[in-house]
């Protein structure tokens, strides 16, 4: 495919867009080998990504502001090609598509952008953000720059600091060889030449070219460094968590491990990171890439609700001031670090007026205590101390001074709403294409799935006919139906009849079809319905990872000792993109369909069934999600919006669990904390509170497997216990987020035990904790306490650092 060139017109029509609208105080931003500068200053830069058509417009505000909050300084996001433009020359910026109003937001909010252009945004996103029509383009070549385009880059105002061309290409080029690297040369050259003031970065690109800023993306980046020594060093993706897979486990990053990847980065002379994600969200629609689940919840310090997510948020928060505090010092310091073994070490960043500290002990096992200029510290394994001034430690990464939020669902029904909904129901229509076996488009091969449906739907049917006379050796003994299919979800109809499906597991695209079937003397017609769940977003050639039926499909069948096959591969095959349901817009209340629905005999376990509900909205402003237990795989719509695709049927694994709570000490990668084994990959789904409305609602499910829907139903997540940990001589904040704090379950001072939820007296606490805690807590939405032995009386404890536990109910 002719990727590379193709990308820039569509592009410029998108961006001159967004850039027009911005004129605003200009800020002049620039780089040396220290750090990015605003204004002259160089500045150290906490980002954060959320991508905007993962969340709605009205609820970009508070995630906003939430960032800004928790102490980051700009917002990332990329720009979705295939979103923007789903047809050729057909453009989409309205509703959670208005990147405009997202960049506004964010300067409204104060805070700077980052954006990255692409063309390609992995992300999980469906097809890396390319448009799959680009994949059909016959030589696409589109012309690489314009004038007017480039005219409105150069007096570009606005937040946007940093701009981002291409996306981790240095993983994948070798794949595309000399063209590869001619690509990132034109990349290169295409960005310089928009002069748009800012500074380019290219992430995960060694070879960067002199003009652009090359970047690290990982777990850790502490020690990389740029191959220009005259760019700053950056990080442009610091996983928090991890995206999940249906069929996959729920992957879970520790607080304590991503602020020791960020101090540790900082310590290591790093001036800019970013965290992706700082708020994952939800693949509304067809968004999601390849198996990648609706949910994109990341585990990231904003919950896919919008909720903060504790203690990640808070402990984040607390390192970002510190390293505020000391920004003059990071970047304008001097910087000697000492190894002093085991991988402890000691930097000092000294100015002429004052001087900073960061030591990191990066031994996974052992604590370490070391005497600095005459005072002794004891570092924790895999953690990173930081003394604003040299003597006193502000902040260790793993002493964790915020409280751990436990969400709660509960059902809070509207007056009237009954206890369970009722349901009407509508089979979808198979006649043309499973009896008759009649499409839209006919071909003597089979065809490759994008290339036959465009990405306009997730189904394809292929269906083709085969006449066999009385004595035909088919007909003799027992036979089947076998496919080679590429990826995704396979149905198969014989003459109108249902002979089985199969589906493919995340990143195993190939796998062979094969089942008894019936064949008669006259005409068969055979139906494949092949259902996409996403297209590849990663790996050199993602884009040309084949789907749907590749074939060969063929009729096996026994005569005698005999194997018979007959290949159908070159047969004339009819096409048809989509279902009818899909197409009369069943989910939509405007459809000229919306009263043609059945409430006798609701099926159960059928297959391709729509289902319809109405439902008032849950009482209150929570976050609303629906229960979709009980189903098997599909599409959710609410009024109309699609919520995403739905597939609770599919289980994650039994085994691989992590046992206990996730010992945060020790390198992390997505597989070493992981959890929900044996539960349905995903359960609940997000309906944001924008897609309701206050009397009537329609829920809309398109069934492909077959399933109940009499579990469904709607909740609420709110929190319901928070935990707190504070050491001595920190303060301890407990907050409901916007209820009041209804009842101490524990406290304790000294040494308490067990984690939240489970806490215990240690063998030293004092006893007045728990009195202190309820008369300044109880009732308020947030509380405020001083741990010292001062406030809770002297332990007997002796020298160690005491800590305060709490559990409070919201
Ligand atoms: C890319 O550009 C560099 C420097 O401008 C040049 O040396 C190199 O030959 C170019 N590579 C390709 C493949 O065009
Ligand atoms: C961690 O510390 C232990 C004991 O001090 C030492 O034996 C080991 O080599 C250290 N590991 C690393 C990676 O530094
Ligand atoms: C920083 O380093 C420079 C160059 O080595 C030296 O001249 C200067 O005195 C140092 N400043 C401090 C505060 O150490
Ligand atoms: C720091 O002190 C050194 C030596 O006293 C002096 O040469 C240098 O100009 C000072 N630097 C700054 C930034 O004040
Ligand atoms: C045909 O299949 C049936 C059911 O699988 C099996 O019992 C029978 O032995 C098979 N017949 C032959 C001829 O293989
Ligand atoms: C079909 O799949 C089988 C099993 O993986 C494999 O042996 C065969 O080569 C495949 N055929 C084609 C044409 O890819
Ligand atoms: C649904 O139907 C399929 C195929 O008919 C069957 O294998 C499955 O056990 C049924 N599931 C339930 C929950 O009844
Ligand atoms: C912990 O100790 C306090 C004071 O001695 C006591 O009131 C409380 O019940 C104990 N809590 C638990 C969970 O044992
Ligand atoms: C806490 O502060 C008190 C009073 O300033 C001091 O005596 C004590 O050593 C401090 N404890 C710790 C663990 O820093
Ligand atoms: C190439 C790649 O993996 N890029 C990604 C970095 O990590 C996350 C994984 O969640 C995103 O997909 C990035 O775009």
């Amino acid at each position: 495919m002719a990727l590379p060139k193709s990308f820039a017109f569509s592009l410029c029509f998108c961006l001159s867009v967004i850039l027009c609208s911005l004129v605003a105080n200009a800020t002049d931003v620039s780089y040396d080998g220290r750090a990015i500068t605003i204004d002259g200053k160089r500045r150290i830069l906490n980002s954060g990504s959320i991508h905007y058509p993962r969340s709605t417009p009205q609820m970009w505000p508070d995630l906003i502001r939430k960032s800004k909050e928790g102490g980051l300084d700009a917002i990332e996001t990329y720009v979705f090609w295939n979103a923007h433009e789903p047809v050729r020359r057909e453009y989409d910026f309205t509703g959670n598509l208005d990147l405009v109003r997202f960049i506004k937001t964010i300067q409204d909010e104060g805070l700077y952008a980052v954006l990255r252009i692409g063309p390609y945004v992995c992300a999980e996103w469906n097809y890396g953000g390319l448009p799959v029509w680009l994949h059909n383009l016959p030589n696409c070549h589109i012309r690489t720059a314009n004038d007017v385009f480039m005219k409105l880059f150069a007096s570009q105002g606005g937040p946007i600091i940093i701009a981002q061309i291409e996306n981790e290409y240095g993983n994948v080029e070798s794949y595309y060889g000399d063209a590869g690297k001619a690509y990132i040369n034109w990349s290169a050259n295409f960005a310089e030449s928009l002069n748009i003031g800012v500074p380019w970065i290219m992430c995960q690109q060694n070879d960067a070219p002199a003009s652009m800023i090359n970047t690290c993306n990982g777990w850790y980046c502490d020690t990389f460094k740029p191959s220009n020594p005259n760019t700053p060093k950056m990080w442009t993706e610091n996983w928090t968590g991890w995206f999940k897979s249906w069929g996959g486990l729920d992957p879970l990053r520790t607080a304590e491990d991503v602020a020791f990847a960020v101090a540790r980065f900082f310590q290591y002379g790093g001036t800019f990171q970013n965290y992706y994600m700082y708020h994952g969200g939800t693949n509304f629609g067809r968004t999601a890439a390849s198996y990648i689940t609706t949910s994109y919840d990341y585990d990231a310090p904003l919950d896919e609700y919008g909720h903060l997510s504790q203690p990640k948020w808070g402990h984040l928060k607390e390192l970002h001031e510190v390293l505020k505090s000391m920004e003059y010092t990071l970047t304008y310091g001097n910087i000697t670090t000492t190894e002093l073994g085991n991988s402890v070490s000691t930097t000092v960043f000294a100015t002429n007026e004052s001087s900073s500290c960061i030591f990191g002990n990066a031994n996974s096992s052992s604590d370490a205590t070391i005497t600095f200029q005459g005072n002794t510290y004891t570092i924790p394994a895999w953690s990173v101390s930081i003394l604003p001034d040299c003597k006193k430690e502000a902040y260790n990464t793993a002493k964790v001074n915020t409280q751990t939020t436990v969400k709660v669902k509960s059902v809070n029904k509207a007056e009237d709403e009954p206890e369970s909904l009722h349901w009407s129901w509508r089979p979808e229509k198979t006649d043309d294409t499973q009896l008759l076996g009649k499409g839209e488009v006919v071909a003597s091969r089979l065809m490759e799935q994008k290339e036959a449906a465009n990405d306009a739907s997730d189904y394809l049917w292929y269906m083709t006919s085969v006449q066999l006379s009385k004595d035909d050796p088919i007909l003799s003994g027992n036979m089947t139906l076998r496919i080679n299919e590429t990826g995704y979800i396979l149905h198969a109809y014989v003459n109108g009849e249902h002979v089985g499906s199969q589906w493919a597991a995340y990143n195993v695209f190939n796998y062979v079809f094969e089942k008894p079937i019936k064949l008669v003397p006259g005409v068969n017609t055979i139906s494949l319905l092949s259902a996409t769940v996403g297209f590849p977003n990663y790996g050199g050639g993602f884009e040309d990872i084949k789907t749907g039926v590749a074939g060969p499909v063929q009729l096996v069948g026994q005569s005698g000792d005999e194997t018979v096959i007959k290949d159908l591969s070159q047969h004339k095959w009819s096409y048809k993109v989509g279902l009818h349901g899909l197409k009369d817009e069943l989910f939509s209340s405007a459809s000229r369909f919306a009263n043609k629905w059945s409430v006798e005999g609701l099926p159960v376990n059928r297959t391709m069934t729509w289902y319809k509900t109405t439902f008032k909205a849950p009482l209150g402003t929570e976050p609303v999600v629906v229960d979709l237990h009980g189903l098997g795989k599909g599409h959710a719509w609410v009024n109309g919006h699609s919520i995403g695709r739905y597939w609770p049927s599919y289980l994650a694994p039994e085994d691989g669990c992590s046992v206990e709570a996730c010992d945060y000490r020790g390198a992390y990668d997505n597989n070493k904390c992981v959890f929900n084994c044996g539960k349905p990959t995903q359960r609940w789904y997000h309906v944001p509170r924008s897609f309701l409305q206050d009397d009537e609602n329609t829920l809309v499910l398109f069934e492909e497997f077959g399933g109940n829907p009499s579990y469904v139903n709607f909740q609420t997540i709110r929190v319901g216990t928070i935990c707190a940990n504070a050491y001595e001589n920190h303060t301890l904040e407990l907050a409901c987020q916007g209820r009041p704090i209804s009842a101490i379950k524990f406290a304790s001072f000294g040494k308490p035990e067990g984690t939240c939820g489970s806490f215990k007296n240690g063998t030293c606490d004092g006893t007045t904790a728990l009195s202190i805690l309820q008369k300044e807590c109880v009732g308020k939405e947030s509380c405020s306490i001083d741990v010292s032995e001062k406030k809770f009386g002297s332990t007997n404890c002796g020298d160690i650092v005491k800590r305060l536990a709490v559990e409070a109910v919201c």
